[in-house]
């Protein structure tokens, strides 16, 4: 099985700011956290950060046919993007969408997510353990 786990904008600062929120570990200590769960579960993990709304939607587009399931925190732009939302649409591969806070307890304009509009579930506020749970979500479905 094949997971692609897409991230957006300023995850890749993960611990370097903000810790009270998005914790002290960093981008790479989550890639080695969802590798190594991958490994265990044997799936083939591959990962994919930007900062870049259009590049977000070339790696969506380009994933059909090569992955049997997305993980996506598109980070900001989970409360802007239709075109992210038009992307996951146009693959139709199965979608896990996933926010390490919990974006119902914060501000309003992090209420609203164009992202859940298509995936089939949404786990927030679990920080990195949310991962982990999306792709078991994948697995089993
Ligand atoms: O909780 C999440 O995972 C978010 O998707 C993170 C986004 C935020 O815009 C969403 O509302 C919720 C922001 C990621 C930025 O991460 C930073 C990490 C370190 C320092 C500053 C930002």
């Amino acid at each position: 099985m094949n997971i692609l786990i897409i991230n957006g904008p300023n995850i890749n600062m993960l611990g370097v700011r903000e810790p009270d929120i998005y914790g002290k570990s960093t981008y790479a200590d989550l890639i080695d956290l969802i590798r190594e769960h991958c490994r265990e579960k044997g799936v083939t993990p591959e990962f994919y950060q930007s900062n870049h709304e259009g590049d977000i939607v070339d790696k969506i587009q380009s994933a059909l046919g090569k992955f049997d399931g997305i993980v996506i925190n598109a980070a900001a732009y989970t409360h802007t993007s239709v075109a992210i939302l038009d992307a996951l649409k146009a693959v139709k591969i199965p979608t896990v969408e996933v926010h390490i806070s919990d974006i119902n307890a914060r501000d309003e304009f992090r209420k609203f997510s164009y992202a859940s509009l298509y995936a089939e579930k949404m786990i927030a506020g679990k920080g990195f353990a949310g991962y982990t749970e999306a792709i078991d979500y994948l697995i089993n479905r």
